[in-house]
């Protein structure tokens, strides 16, 4: 990843306020069975989706929708009559949703114990238009995330341990969208102060804070680290950390 692309990816973080940084939602219920979202990486839209998905501590299962894509676009068509995104599919309600405020709010309902509202008046424009900038920022010489590149389809989804503001794992979901990858995205939001900043300092300052999120756990059980991108890929049995090494592997393995 180079110093441009991080800048960028920055960028897109602050103008959304770091939202999708911290997770609150950790004491709340979890769905029996996996959320589907039909999503455009770079789409604003999807962004305020994916930012309450980080804060509720939700994994979902993504399938990537970038335009011109062949893959996952039929069935979001067939589905909700209509090639628009994001659009969430909700096996535990059977509720099928389009329109980002109306699946923010069912977000908040079924899993944030009602607590939170979906922004709306001036907060919901304010939100739109920071997210458009985010996306205006990740544009600047290509469109990440947004347009779909010919690719190979893995046999099973991948799983991603990412949060939504990292700028880091940013351009790997970004590269995921565009191949049209399928994979768990594992929400990794920080829902405790020492777990702020990037690892090292979590590493060397507060090694003995107690590790609390679903995915946290599971991730210091494999690695015996707290970083992401991490990606994990069923049909290779191979997993990484390094956003630079995740994107060279995808462009490998999956790029045509
Ligand atoms: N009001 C909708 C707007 C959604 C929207 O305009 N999504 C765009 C992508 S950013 C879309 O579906 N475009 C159609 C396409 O990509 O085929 C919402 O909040 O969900």
């Amino acid at each position: 990843m180079n110093a441009f692309d991080l800048t960028t990816s920055l960028f897109a973080s602050s103008a959304r306020g770091w939202r999708g940084t911290a997770a609150f939602g950790r004491n709340n219920s979890q769905p029996e069975q996996l959320l589907e979202l039909y999503d455009i990486e770079a789409c604003p839209y999807c962004r305020l989706v994916r930012e309450v998905l980080c804060e509720l501590d939700l994994d979902v299962m993504i399938y990537p929708c970038p335009k011109g894509g062949m893959r996952f676009r039929p069935a979001a068509l067939d589905i909700s009559g209509i090639s628009q995104f994001p659009l969430l599919v909700d096996p535990n309600t059977g509720d099928q949703i389009l329109e980002s405020s109306a699946i923010i709010t069912h977000l908040y309902k079924q899993y944030g114990g009602g607590r939170k509202q979906a922004p709306s008046g001036l907060k919901r424009q304010l939100a739109v238009s920071s997210s458009t900038l985010a996306t205006v920022s990740r544009s600047i010489g290509r469109a990440r995330g947004m347009n779909a590149k010919s690719s190979v389809a893995p046999v099973a989804p991948l799983e991603l341990y990412s949060f939504e503001s990292s700028p880091y794992a940013r351009p790997v979901r970004e590269l995921l969208c565009e191949l049209e990858i399928p994979y768990r995205l594992r929400n990794f939001g920080k829902s405790r102060w020492e777990e702020m900043g990037p690892p090292v300092v979590r590493a060397k300052f507060f090694p003995e804070a107690p590790i609390t999120s679903a995915n946290r756990v599971r991730l210091n059980e494999l690695t015996g680290r707290s970083q992401v991108p991490y990606l994990v890929d069923p049909n290779t049995e191979v997993a990484m950390f390094e956003s630079g090494d995740i994107l060279a592997y995808l462009k490998m393995i999956y790029g045509d």
